[in-house]
């Protein structure tokens, strides 16, 4: 398609939709026009690779995950299908603005963080390196909350995305299933004398899919990613006859859990965990008898792969189908279940850890909860001869009234991961030590990774134009090829150029920031950026402590000549989660005594932008200097803005915790600014307990100083949380060990202060963090996960191996 006809498509196009001209036409009503001709140009080949894996019996892995953050969809699909540049030179010349027509799309935020994104980036990864790959989660009513502030403090709003339709989803009424709950469930034999399960008084729910279509990156793949939606089931409605019983069925996919580190106990979540699960297992079945296969061949046709333990459910889900609906032997079906599931960890944060009360899962999933005492009782019959009964019961999935999620997800699938080297290293020789020494073989890691199409591409445009000028165009499908532009480092034509483009973002956030918050910014300042949920364990405490350490520093020195920084932060805090809360109330109040205090020359300006998520993250990445990773050493699975922000340019100032090891390793220590205790020094200093903050609080006058701020009526409206967070710290002994650590994080930001004053050493270290990012691409990620887990190749004709005896 060239650009006239791209034109005259979309002129038609609007017409046949809204019958008057297209100038006339709100920018709403201009991206649905865009919306549905690109969803027009790819469908062919979205129903084309949908056939040629049945033709080919392709393997094919559903990546199950209850959240997805895929952000908005027109460019990277434009991007995928090659059609960027026609579209945006067609709709200039149409008088149109490819950037302002974008605006009119909603930003779906299907995830709380970091586990949402990264699923989201894996399906633009497995479509782009050709693999046969699907998402299943659950299509929400609501996103995640949209977050106000409101004289400082978090306000959640219900996030209504879908309120003016979804282009690219396509509801598929026929493939709907059934998801059943409650009841009771007796066992009778039938006539050959086999137990059958007969289901009484259940509640039937409707499960009805709405896929959105996956476009590979130049490879004309389209793969699927099927959203689940909750219904009464069509001639029932009957048995709904109050608003309250129809609530209850509507409810199920109604809202997004806003915790994201914090387990959720209630039966809501329970329902909503079942519901995808069961329905994408049921489908999966119903898809796999169109190939038409014994069903000993069904893990090498079909993988899936559970992103942390909320899909666990999957595992006695496909248990129950093979053997009741399907009738299969448990031996036969539990063969079948361990080689299709893995599974990935992805914290090790005790209060995340799945466990739901025997009673609830009785009561809500009769005939499941037969099968997880079944699939308990064979483990620990199994398992005492060879490990003694310590060990394995400490394995078991029934505990102390309680079913323990990651036990089963292990227990029942061939694959466990982490998300870093070190987060599998705690997973092997801590957390999950007693299951590494049952089963060494099911560990393995597989470090995350970012899709560079987002992250680089797309929301950096300048920095696309000067790499695919300096080194050619071959990294945007081998990433690993960023590491060519190391032999630009000291080419000063090359870094001025860099130095334009990191300019050029600068001055578009602050753009942004003055036109939406009414702060001005100096774009040649520093732009220190930290961005992901607010949590205590992530200490952007820490980050504010050494705001007002520089701050004071200032006062005391007006004549300093530190360079000038901005500190952005984006976080939303879990509405239930007070402390957090209360850090994000400081840094408001912080931000306002600063950004408003004349006396500092604007040395340091706070922005704290409402509403963080993936659209505000492709505005604030292409823009940072520095990348704050300071979480506690060894709390942090992985992180993955570390990544974003390093393939933009920005240096890392780190703990050396999750990925942030291995963004260290590869970039070398002379590009990046590390700081604080290692893991191991803080399980030595956790196993000594010698740990006295109040003592560092007393005899440390540069923490004495910062702390009695929070108490002493220095910053404005803060009376009472300042009093909590300075007891936080001194009474009840930084569980997060920010005192300990701080001395060494002020003297990280001193010499990234001394760095930036030399702004072509500067610009060569943001260079080389460019020309590292490469390995952090996740379609090496993926390809990994394919290779060693699922067991697929691109593209691959799958041969039938032979199944095991
Ligand atoms: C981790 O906290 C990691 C992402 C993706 C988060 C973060 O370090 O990068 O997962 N874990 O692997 C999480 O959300 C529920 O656990």
């Amino acid at each position: 398609m060239d650009v006239n006809q791209f034109k005259e498509r979309y002129v038609k196009k609007f017409e046949e939709m809204y019958a008057f001209d297209y100038k006339e036409g709100s920018i709403r009503e201009q991206f649905l026009t865009l919306g549905y001709l690109i969803k027009n140009m790819y469908a062919p080949e979205w129903r084309q690779t949908s056939d040629t894996y049945l033709e080919n019996k392709s393997k094919q892995v559903f990546y199950f995950s209850m959240e997805f953050l895929p952000g908005t969809m027109l460019k990277s699909n434009l991007l995928n299908l090659g059609l960027l540049d026609t579209v945006s030179d067609g709709l200039k010349e149409l008088g149109l603005n490819l950037d302002e027509v974008a605006t009119g799309e909603m930003d779906p935020a299907l995830g709380n963080g970091g586990l949402g994104r990264l699923a989201a980036c894996f399906m633009d990864s497995i479509a782009s390196n050709g693999l046969a790959g699907h998402g299943n989660g659950i299509r929400y009513q609501y996103g995640l909350f949209k977050q106000k502030f409101i004289d400082g403090n978090q306000i959640e709003l219900p996030e209504n995305w879908l309120r003016n339709g979804n282009v690219w989803e396509v509801r598929r009424e026929n493939k709907a299933v059934t998801v059943r709950f409650g009841g009771h469930v007796t066992l009778d034999e039938d006539e050959n004398g086999v137990k059958r399960p007969e289901y009484h008084n259940t509640m039937n729910i409707l499960a009805v899919p709405y896929d959105t279509a996956q476009v590979g990156y130049d490879n004309g793949v389209v793969n699927n990613l099927r959203l689940w939606s909750a219904e009464i089931p069509y001639g029932e409605e009957y048995l709904y006859p109050t608003d309250e019983a129809r609530d209850q069925v509507k409810q199920i996919t109604e809202y997004l859990y806003p915790d994201d580190s914090n387990y959720e106990g209630r039966m809501l979540r329970l329902k909503q965990e079942y519901f995808f699960s069961s329905a994408g297992v049921q489908s999966i079945i119903r898809y796999y008898k169109k190939m038409d296969l014994d069903w000993s061949f069904f893990p090498d046709k079909i993988a899936m792969h559970i992103n942390d333990t909320h899909p666990t459910l999957v595992i006695p889900e496909l248990m129950r189908i093979l053997m009741d609906e399907e009738g299969l032997s448990w031996e036969q079906a539990w063969e079948i279940t361990k080689k299709t599931v893995s599974y990935t960890n992805h914290t090790i944060l005790q209060e995340a850890l799945e466990r739901w009360p025997v009673d609830m899962i009785a009561q809500l999933l009769p005939r499941i909860y037969q099968i997880i005492v079944e699939i308990n009782r064979r483990h620990i019959e199994k398992k005492i001869p060879l490990y003694g009964e310590d060990l394995t019961y400490r394995t078991a999935i029934i505990d102390h009234g309680q079913i323990q999620m990651a036990n089963l997800a292990i227990i029942g699938s061939h694959s466990i991961n982490g998300v870093a080297k070190l987060h599998t290293d705690i997973l092997m020789n801590q957390t999950l030590h007693d299951f590494y020494l049952m089963y060494p073989n099911k560990f393995n890691n597989k470090t995350n990774g970012v899709t560079m199409r987002r992250w680089v591409q797309i929301s950096n445009p300048g920095l696309t134009a000067l790499l695919d000028d300096v080194i050619g165009t071959k990294w945007k499908k081998a990433p690993n090829e960023l590491v060519v532009l190391k032999a630009f480092a000291n080419d000063k034509d090359v870094l001025k150029r860099l130095d334009e483009v990191k300019l050029n973002n600068k001055k578009k956030f602050a753009k942004y920031v003055q036109e939406e918050m009414g702060i001005t910014i100096d774009p040649t300042a520093i732009f220190d950026v930290q961005i992901k949920r607010l949590h205590a364990y992530k200490r952007q405490l820490l980050n504010v402590l050494h705001i007002l350490d520089r701050y004071s520093f200032i006062k005391e020195n007006p004549n300093t000549d530190i360079p000038k920084r901005v500190f952005i932060f984006g976080a939303k805090a879990a509405p239930s989660y007070h402390y957090a809360k209360q850090i994000i109330k400081l840094i408001n109040e912080v931000a306002n005594m600063i950004n408003n205090d004349d006396s500092i020359n604007d040395l340091i300006k706070v922005v704290f932008v409402e509403n963080y998520g993936v659209s505000l993250a492709e505005l604030i990445i292409p823009a940072a200097d520095i990348s704050e990773q300071i979480s506690l050493a060894g709390k942090e699975a992985s992180g993955t803005s570390n990544m974003k922000l390093m393939a933009n340019g920005a240096l890392t100032l780190a703990t050396m915790d999750g990925a942030t090891v291995e963004i260290h390793d590869y970039v070398g220590k002379d590009y990046i600014y590390i700081f604080g205790m290692t893991n191991d020094e803080v399980q030595t200093l956790n196993e000594n307990r010698t740990y006295h903050s109040r003592h560092l609080y007393e005899t440390n006058p540069r923490i004495n100083k910062v702390l009695n701020m929070l108490v002493d009526g220095s910053i404005p409206n803060t009376e009472e949380i300042g009093q909590d967070i300075f007891d936080s710290l001194v009474k009840y002994n930084d569980e997060y060990y920010l005192l300990q650590d701080f001395d060494s994080y002020i003297e990280a930001h001193k010499r990234a202060d001394t760095d930036f004053k030399d702004r072509m050493k500067w610009n060569k270290k943001a260079l080389m963090n460019i020309a590292n990012a490469g390995p952090f691409s996740a379609d090496y990620t993926i390809h990994r996960y394919a290779d060693e887990i699922w067991k697929m190749k691109p593209g691959e004709e799958n041969i039938l191996l032979q199944p095991e005896a």
